[in-house]
C-alpha cells in the first residue's frame, strides 16, 4: 500500500494558520511525524482560503523538504500552482494529485506529468460531477487512461480515483466505488494503479476511525493500491498491516504487527 499522508492540507486549522503567518513550525512537524509514521508520500494542498495558491505552494514545498525526503503529493486543482511546486522539489518524484476527465484539465495535466516525470491521479468525475455507478466511473477512468498513454505516461505513474463521498450523503455511492477499484484493473496492461482520498468517507460522520478503516479493509480487498489517509492513526496503520498478511502481500509471522 501506497499512503499518502493527508495532513499538510490548508483544510485542517492548524495548517491553514501556519500557511496565514508563514511560519513553518506546525507544517514541518506534521511532514517529520507522518514520515515517522510510515507515510510513502505527503499530500501537499494549501486549502481553499489561500489567495495565491501558486506563491504558497513552493513555499510549502521548501519548508517540508527541509525536514524530511519523503516524496510529495502536489494536491490542487490549478495548474500554476501545481507547475510552480513542481519546479520547487529538488529532492524526488513526484504525484499530481489530480486531473479530472474533462478534456480541457486532461489536455494541460497530463503533458504537465509528462514533462516533469511526475505520477498522475485521475479523478473519474468530469464537468457533470461524480456519477452515480461504477460502469460510469470506469467509462471516464478510460477517458483518463487514453489521454495518459497518447502522451507516453507509464500506466505504472497513473493513479485512477474513484472519488470516495461521505458515506452520510452517498450511502450508494460506497459499493460503486469498490467496483471500479476492481474494474480499474481490466482497462489496460499492465493496468493502472488506483487510489482514494480515503477521510471523505466518514466526513461529518462519528466513530470517523472506525470508518476509514473499515472502508480501506474493503478497498484493499478490491485492489486498491493507494490512499490519501491519516497515517497518524495507529489502529489504520494496524489494519493496513492486518490486511497485507491477510491478502497474502508479505508473508504472516506472529509479529506482523511490528514487521
Ligand atoms: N482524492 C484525492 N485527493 C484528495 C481527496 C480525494 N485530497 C484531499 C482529500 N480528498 C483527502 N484529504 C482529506 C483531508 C482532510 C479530511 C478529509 C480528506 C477531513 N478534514 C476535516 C473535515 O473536513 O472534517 C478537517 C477538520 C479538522 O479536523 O480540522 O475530513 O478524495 N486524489
Amino acid at each position: 500500500m501506497i499512503l499518502i499522508g493527508e495532513r499538510i492540507n490548508g483544510l485542517f486549522g492548524d495548517v491553514a494558520e501556519a500557511i496565514r503567518e508563514k511560519n513553518p513550525r506546525a507544517i514541518q512537524e506534521w511532514a517529520v511525524r507522518q514520515t515517522e509514521a510510515g507515510a510513502t508520500y505527503l499530500d501537499i494542498n494549501t486549502g481553499p482560503a489561500v489567495d495565491d495558491p501558486a506563491a504558497v505552494m513552493p513555499w510549502l514545498v521548501g519548508i517540508v523538504e527541509e525536514v524530511v525526503d519523503t516524496p510529495l503529493c502536489l494536491d490542487s486543482a490549478k495548474v500554476p500552482a501545481l507547475e510552480a511546486g513542481l519546479q520547487a522539489i529538488t529532492k524526488s518524484k513526484p504525484l499530481l494529485n489530480s486531473t479530472t476527465a474533462e478534456e480541457n484539465h486532461l489536455t494541460r495535466f497530463v503533458p504537465l506529468a509528462a514533462k516533469y516525470g511526475a505520477g498522475l491521479i485521475g479523478l473519474s468525475m468530469n464537468k457533470r460531477g461524480v456519477p452515480r455507478d461504477a460502469a460510469d466511473r470506469i467509462a471516464l477512468a478510460m477517458e483518463i487512461v487514453v489521454a495518459a498513454d497518447a502522451a507516453g505516461l507509464p500506466m505504472t505513474d497513473l493513479y485512477i480515483d474513484p472519488l470516495v463521498l461521505p458515506v452520510n450523503v452517498g450511502q450508494d455511492h460506497a459499493r460503486e466505488v469498490l467496483e471500479t477499484i476492481r474494474q480499474t484493473k481490466l482497462l489496460a496492461d499492465p493496468a493502472p494503479r488506483t487510489v482514494v482520498g480515503l477521510s471523505n468517507i466518514s466526513q461529518k460522520c462519528p466513530h470517523r476511525d472506525l470508518i476509514n478503516r473499515t472502508y480501506l479493509a474493503m478497498a484493499m480487498a478490491a485492489g486498491l493500491d493507494a490512499a490519501v489517509a491519516d497515517v497518524m492513526d495507529v489502529e489504520f496503520m494496524h489494519t493496513v498491516k492486518a490486511s497485507r498478511v491477510l491478502l497474502n502481500e508479505v508473508i504472516y509471522s506472529d509479529a506482523f504487527l511490528d514487521a
